[in-house]
């Protein structure tokens, strides 16, 4: 029986699950949950996940979720080749996990998800013109520290990994919201590095799948 995985369209973190499944050519069966129909609060998917949320998978019975677990995980179970998340020696690992850590506990807490609260989930108050700054500053400064991480084509050097994947859907973010809110002015911070390598994960045979159907 193939994994199933449980996905949102547009949750950042089910992204980098859809991803990586993609990339890892593992077979599965997507099955997209509705934010809007409330669908990961519905019993039959609590009695899967009790956090009810996406992404979630089930491997032969075995139900997983917290995405940079699943990653983890994926990449045991189907990683091989070049085709790993988290390739070379124990060193080269770490660094992927560092990488994965620090996007999501800067870029991602201190950055985006701030800019989103304000611009997104305050109903009709106005958003808080210094609370947004800031989360800007600390957007750009991590995404320059990232940046400097890059080692060739992507973080890890010729072929993504788990730290591509979780700051993918954050690139993607920055892009949304600035459409969305041009006033955020989001993507002028992304500095050319990353816009370039943004491309190039744009340029995966597999990106457009996973790109969130209500985006487009
Ligand atoms: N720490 C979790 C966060 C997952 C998460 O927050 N998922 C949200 C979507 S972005 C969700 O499923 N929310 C639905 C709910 O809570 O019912 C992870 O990394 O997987």
């Amino acid at each position: 029986m193939a994994l199933v995985f449980y996905h949102g369209h547009g949750s950042p973190y089910s992204w980098r699950v859809f991803l990586a499944l993609e990339h890892l050519e593992a077979p599965y069966e997507l099955k997209v949950l509705s934010f809007a129909d409330k669908d990961t609060t519905k019993p039959e998917f609590v009695a899967i996940n009790p956090r009810h949320q996406v992404p979630t998978i089930v491997d032969e019975g075995f139900a997983l979720w917290e995405s940079t677990v699943i990653l983890e995980y994926l990449d045991e179970r189907f990683g091989k080749g070049a085709r790993r998340l988290y390739p070379g020696d124990a060193r080269e690992r770490a660094r992927t996990r560092r990488l994965v850590r620090e996007a999501e506990e800067y870029l991602y807490r201190e950055g985006t998800d701030p800019i989103v609260d304000e611009y997104f989930w305050k109903g009709d108050a106005p958003p808080d013109a210094g609370v947004v700054e800031k989360a800007r500053q600390r957007a750009a400064e991590e995404l320059r520290y990232l940046e400097k991480e890059l080692r060739g084509e992507f973080l890890a050097g010729s072929q993504p990994t788990a730290a591509d994947f979780v700051l993918a859907p954050l690139l993607g973010y920055v892009h949304r919201i600035t459409f969305r809110k041009p006033e955020a002015k989001l993507v002028e911070l992304v500095p050319a590095g990353i816009a370039a390598w943004y491309e190039r994960i744009k340029a995966l045979p597999y990106f457009e799948k996973t790109f969130p159907p209500h985006w487009r």
